[in-house]
């Protein structure tokens, strides 16, 4: 045989194991990421190695012994792939009942894992299954008539697939399996993560919120809610893919010019006194009259006190705090330890975090805008100055330091709605955290301004809902709000865009009076 076949049945051997391995991770996604057959075959050989052997590997490798074994695994499948590829014969299929034999193991070493059960057998299975066909089918002898095979003698060039097919099908079955390993592998870490999520019991907290007293709901049909359910939650941010953290993962670096650096990791939590606050979270980028801002119940640790057993030094003033993702924000040590309730949080109303909120652990800061506090998927804290580092969206031209501005909004009646001369309820939300709302006005075209009735207030880190019942004449009206905050500081009128630090101006709406 020459050596550009033998070459070419080797890679056959290779694509296939490869074809068949990607199906089979593909599969496990659905059956359990512990069915996958490459993943099944390493941990069966972990786990019966002998102790002299893995005693070598962890003090060689250390933490890098899981890669190396995997790599070990790799190699030694690619090895017998490419043998398996050069002795398949169409008559004697030497090639095919090697593949055959790995996926038998995979089978059995997947039914052997701590929690199988029957269907954890499927992916090795349907692995061998294709591996033999993508075998069959680049060696010539699957769907395409040999008759060359009748002789006896094989001739390779007369062999089933042209050279151009047989690159352009080995190209493409390579690229998809590549891509289906790929898929799988995300959607599986996914699945890991969602069962962490659904083992984690939220502690009772030792500082429990304020009761939420009747009348902070104006209860008029069309006003955001006072809490915001999970679902409803705004979500921003720069994950296309919602990061895989598990709790057992999770751990947060404290570093840099502290006194004692130190990594807390899940159990550190549980073992801390948890504190539970409402507080109202809101986006920079929220347009006025917009809707990035939300409510909820947060379970978590007080931010202060990690920061006072880390031995914050006098001149740092900068918290910068890194996402698993990569993602980073800069927060002003003043606004975490000046006694408002920072929290580094693990619950949402009564939940683990949602995955797409930050689970397992994020960070809520009152009074500041999201993009400068509310690090989700948080994994380092780094002690600095802001004359050293700089975060994420301050890079790329945002603001520095984000203090929340005072913002009202209408939610009821919708814009260029018709309405029957008489009373209209206009009725919406405001918010000004950490300051507090004191004043809700609403002006009809340029009319006087009108006190608003405020529902009970909450707390100066929540929004406040309020109303005002117009007596409502005929004709095309413009209705507009603004909140005043406890510091007397009144909403202004001018229009400015959200970027660099957040929008301001009146929010208004357009109604036909008929
Ligand atoms: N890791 C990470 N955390 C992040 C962001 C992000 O892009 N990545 N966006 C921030 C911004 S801009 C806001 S407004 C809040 C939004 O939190 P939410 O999605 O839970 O409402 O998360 C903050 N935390
Ligand atoms: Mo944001």
């Amino acid at each position: 045989m020459r050596l550009a076949a033998v070459a070419r049945h080797g890679l056959a051997g290779l694509v296939a194991a490869g074809a068949g391995l990607a199906v089979g991770e593909f599969t496990a996604a659905f059956v359990s990421p512990y069915a996958s057959p490459f993943y099944a075959v390493g941990s069966f050989l972990v786990d019966r190695a002998p102790a002299p052997m893995r005693e070598f590997a962890i003090e060689t490798f250390g933490t890098n012994d899981k890669p190396v074994l995997l790599w070990g695994i790799a190699i030694a499948v690619a090895i017998l792939s490419v043998v398996a590829g050069i002795v398949e014969r169409q008559t004697v299929p030497i090639g095919s009942v090697l593949i055959a034999m790995f996926g038998v193991f995979g089978m059995f070493a997947a039914l052997h894992r701590p929690t199988s059960d029957k269907w954890y057998a499927a992916p090795s299975l349907i692995a061998l299954v294709v591996g033999v066909l993508v075998l069959r089918y680049l060696r010539g002898f699957l769907f395409t008539g040999s008759s060359s095979a009748e002789s006896g003698d094989v001739d390779p060039a007369r062999e089933g697939l042209s050279r151009r097919q047989f690159a352009i099908s080995a190209g493409v079955i390579a690229v998809a399996s590549a891509a289906g390993a790929y898929l799988g592998r995300q959607i599986s870490t996914m699945g890991d993560v969602i069962a962490d999520r659904k083992r984690v019991r939220l502690p009772r907290p030792t500082s429990v919120a304020a009761q939420i007293p009747a009348g902070v709901d104006v209860e008029v049909d069309g006003v955001t809610p006072f809490v915001t359910a999970n679902n409803d939650f705004y979500r921003i941010d720069t994950a296309l893919q919602v990061p895989a953290l598990t709790t057992g993962d999770w751990q947060l670096r404290v570093h840099g010019m502290v006194d004692n650096e130190f990594t807390l990791t899940w159990d550190d939590l549980m073992d801390m006194q948890a504190t539970e606050r409402i507080v109202t979270l809101t986006c920079v980028s929220n347009e006025v009259g917009g809707a990035l801002a939300g409510t909820a119940r947060w379970v978590g640790y007080p931010m202060k006190a990690i920061l006072e057993r880390a031995g914050v030094q006098d001149d740092a003033d900068m918290l910068f705090s890194t996402s698993v993702d990569g993602w980073t924000s800069g927060t002003p040590i003043d606004a975490v330890m000046d006694g408002r309730d920072a929290l580094l949080v693990i619950g949402m109303n009564g939940e683990p975090l949602p995955l797409e909120h930050g689970f397992p652990v994020r960070q809520v800061v009152p009074g500041l805008y999201g993009f400068v506090s509310a690090c989700k998927w948080v994994v380092d804290w780094e002690i600095t100055r802001f004359d050293k580092a700089e975060a994420y969206w301050t890079k790329r031209n945002w603001g520095v330091k984000a203090p929340i501005k005072t913002a009202s909004r209408i939610d009821r009646p919708a814009g260029l709605s018709r309405h029957p001369v008489g009373d209209v309820v206009i009725a919406g939300t405001a918010w000004a955290q950490h300051r507090g709302v004191a004043k809700v006005e609403v002006r009809v075209d340029d009319g006087p301004w009108n006190t608003a009735t405020l529902a009970t207030e909450y707390s100066d880190d929540t929004w406040r809902q309020w109303y005002w019942t117009w007596p409502a004449t005929a004709g095309q009206h413009t209705i507009y709000c603004r909140a005043t905050d406890k510091t007397g500081q009144v909403q202004p009128e001018q229009r400015v865009a959200p970027i660099p630090d957040g929008a301001t101006g009146w929010h208004n709406r357009v109604l036909r009076i008929e």
